[in-house]
């Protein structure tokens, strides 16, 4: 059943926002945003879904600096109706899913130091921006993503948002499409890694999966390594019709009594894009890529 809600950290709101203050930055701040964003820019040319890439162009993100995320929710809102809001780190999940459903992008405001530039635990500015902001500029993906939040508020009671939280993972941290016969990334824990955004596309190593909704709530996933298993999408207005128009009681209640799935595994219905090695199989710990949500 839903709990109650800790009190906020001291500094932030009722509902854990606290102010950017955008003019807190240093110049080393800016400058990691910077190095961050053209080697990952760079790396995500013809690997990215096009629209991450307009995403980036329409809300201006290719000017240098940590981005102020009044400027951004500006943008978005004009294009979406969405805005970004910044919390002090991982806020409890009936708050994040509060904010989803009401339109709202929690993002992390800090960024990672030199030392941790390809690993993090908790979500830094970078990851939150520069990978789930983009898309948030997509009608389709902008409407999944408050589906997402209004469906975690059902879930919350209904002891189910550890299945929630799985379709989260597979698609909006680490999901692929696929564009003319090609697989392409989206999710935001594989763009905004230089590792993972290889690994996805390329290695031999993950199965890559067709999208099926009661088979990935049932796929548990490792949160200190490269994904073992990735779902491919067909688009992102099939991804929102087959959530925002399904009821997902009748679905928790169905797989109550299916055994969960090791990522590592196939079953005989799955749409086989790749038939994984899973040779390199923790050869990436402590190397996670969002490296965590
Ligand atoms: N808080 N700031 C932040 N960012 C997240 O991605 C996040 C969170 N709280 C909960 C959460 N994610 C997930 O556990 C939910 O998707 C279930
Ligand atoms: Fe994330």
């Amino acid at each position: 059943m839903a709990q109650a809600l800790p009190p906020p950290p001291a500094g932030a709101a009722a509902d854990w926002t606290v102010p950017q203050e955008w003019h807190l930055y240093g110049a080393a701040e800016h400058a990691m945003w910077d190095r961050l964003f053209e080697r990952q820019s760079r790396m995500l040319r013809g690997r990215v879904v096009p629209e991450f890439i307009e995403g980036l162009d329409i809300l201006r993100m290719t000017k240098p600096g940590i981005p102020d995320f009044g400027e951004l929710s500006e943008r978005l809102m004009q294009r979406t109706g969405w805005q970004v809001v910044a919390v002090p780190g991982l806020v409890p999940d009936r708050l994040f899913f509060e904010h989803l459903a009401n339109r709202r992008f929690v993002a992390g405001r800090f960024i990672r130091s030199p030392g941790q530039i390809d690993y993090l635990q908790e979500p830094d500015v970078f990851h939150d921006i520069f990978g789930h902001v983009p898309l948030l500029t997509h009608p389709a993906f902008a409407d999944y993503m408050q589906a997402y939040g209004e469906g975690g508020l059902r879930a919350d009671g209904l002891g189910a948002i550890d299945r929630l939280a799985r379709l989260y993972w597979y698609t909006v941290e680490f999901g692929l499409i696929r564009r003319d016969g090609a697989l392409k990334l989206y999710g935001a824990g594989i763009v905004s890694s230089h590792g993972e955004s290889i690994f996805a596309l390329d290695d031999p190593s993950p199965h890559r999966l067709g999208f099926d909704l009661r088979r990935l709530m049932r796929t548990r996933y490792r949160i200190d390594d490269y994904q073992q298993c990735y779902f491919v999408i067909d688009s992102f207005e099939d991804l929102l019709r087959q959530t925002a128009e399904t009821d997902f009681a009748p679905i928790y209640r169905e797989l109550e009594g299916e055994a969960d799935l090791d990522p590592a595994e196939i079953v005989a219905q799955d749409r086989v894009f790749h038939w994984g090695t899973q040779h390199r199989v923790g050869e990436h710990s402590g190397n996670s890529a969002e490296e965590r949500s």
